[in-house]
């Protein structure tokens, strides 16, 4: 049985992979951050008792920024495989936060690399990095490839270009066998909530069922190469099964802007959106309503009585607010992933049309357990942003 560690595992990615390496039959270690409130809420289903003799899945408690604690946990699970996904992954709150950004997503995948070489497993211990397609920044070249130039546009671009080098550096000066996933943007139902794609479809979602009339984005002009976690987690790991270890773009090919997004889920609940105005005073206004469309996704509303969707017809649903706006953008990514398909033999499962039904489906389920709640009585109070 392999022994695999995961740090970041309670993020998106980190959930899926454990699933994934849990039914390969892997033993699965799992790094996770002390907060005030359990924060497990992704892998609960995966979950073992620590009195359970041998449990599949180890939770440690730890943090990127702790090379002892790291050094420690490598220690005590002797991992076959690591898969460094833990980062502040959020590039607008990297303006924010660019001092603890550079030291959790820059020097912490250095403390992953420097702790196995210290321990003696660099021949034992293969190591995932989570490297991204912001690295690609602003446009040198379309599509991009494993041998585009770099220009990162974020602090967390940056953190991430060191975490990229100093991966490639410690397979070439030690031999050990490091990779870099340059993984174009990737989502889910488990999306964190501040992310674009999953701001309009859980947004979406509740104007669909009256929850809420109206919501505010920031650059619709951007254009991202989006595929689905579930998908990206598979290459992470074929990465890693490789005869000799190397970089990879992983990336669907395909292109869209985020103002096109927003069509699509709308168009999952039978909503036509038309744009007017242009700049921070564009709006997106429904012009026309499909109520077949509009039954089928959204089921019979919990609360008929309160909500029709036809009220909505010719009223402001998107509005532009340029807090949102970020201080460099990164306009144009759009991948080339045919080194992962030639040699990984990896392709996609899902295209864009499936991840937003897979999405908006799964929004559209909480968010009727709100209207439960609702009907019953309860506030339900969850900040957006
Ligand atoms: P998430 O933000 O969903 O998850 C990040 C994980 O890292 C969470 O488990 C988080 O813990 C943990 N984490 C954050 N800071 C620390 C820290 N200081 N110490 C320990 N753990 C920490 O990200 P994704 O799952 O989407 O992404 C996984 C990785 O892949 C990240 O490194 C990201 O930068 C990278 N990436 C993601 C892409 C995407 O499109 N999703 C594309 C390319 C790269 P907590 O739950 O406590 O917050
Ligand atoms: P990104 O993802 O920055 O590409 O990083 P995000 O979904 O945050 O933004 C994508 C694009 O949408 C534009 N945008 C908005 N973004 C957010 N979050 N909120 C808004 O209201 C909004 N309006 C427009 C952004 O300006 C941007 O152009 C993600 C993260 O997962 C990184 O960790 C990862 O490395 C990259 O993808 C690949």
């Amino acid at each position: 049985m392999k022994t695999a560690l995961i740090t970041g595992i309670t993020g998106q990615d980190g959930a899926y992979l454990a699933e994934f390496l849990l039914e390969k039959g892997y033993k699965v270690h799992g790094i996770k951050r002390r907060s005030s409130l359990l924060n497990t809420d992704r892998i609960d289903h995966l979950y073992e008792d620590p009195q359970v003799d041998d449990p599949k899945l180890v939770l440690h408690y730890g943090d990127m920024t702790d090379s002892m604690n790291l050094t420690r946990i490598i220690q005590e699970c002797q991992p076959d495989e690591i898969y460094n996904l833990a980062a502040m992954s959020h590039v607008q709150v990297s303006f924010d936060t660019p001092e603890y950004t550079a030291n959790a997503d820059g020097i912490g995948p250095l403390r992953i690399l420097e702790a196995v070489r210290l321990l003696g497993f660099e021949k034992k211990t293969k190591i995932y990095q989570a490297s991204t397609s912001e690295l690609y920044g602003l446009v040198q070249e379309v599509p991009q490839s494993e041998t585009t130039p770099f220009y990162p546009r974020s602090p967390y671009a940056v953190a991430k270009l060191y975490g990229y080098w100093i991966t490639v550096n410690y397979r070439e000066a030690y031999n050990m066998f490091a990779c870099n996933g340059i993984l174009f943007n990737h989502e889910s139902p488990l999306r964190g909530e501040t992310f674009v794609t999953r701001k309009i479809t859980r947004a979406v979602s509740k104007i669909g069922l009256g929850l809420q009339t109206e919501f505010y984005m920031g650059n619709l002009e951007a254009k991202r190469d989006w595929g689905h976690a579930k998908d990206y987690v598979k290459a992470m790991w074929l990465i890693l099964q490789q005869e000799k270890a190397e970089d990879y773009v992983i990336a669907t090919g395909v292109t869209t802007k985020v103002r096109d997004f927003i069509i699509m889920a709308f168009d999952h609940i039978g909503f036509k959106l038309r744009w007017e105005g242009t700049g921070i005073e564009e709006l997106g206004i429904c012009d026309s309503i499909d109520e077949n469309k509009y039954r089928e996704a959204c089921g019979k509303s919990s609360n008929p009585s309160t909500f029709l969707p036809s009220t909505l017809l010719d009223k402001v649903l998107v509005k532009v607010d340029p807090r949102y706006f970020r201080p460099t953008e990164v306009d144009l990514l759009i991948g080339d992933p045919s080194k992962s398909n030639e040699k990984l033999g990896w392709s996609p499962q899902y295209d864009l049309a499936g991840l937003v039904e897979d999405m908006m489906s799964s929004d559209i389920k909480l968010f009727h357990r709100d209207l439960d709640l609702v009907s019953h009585g309860h506030k339900v109070l969850r900040q957006e942003e």
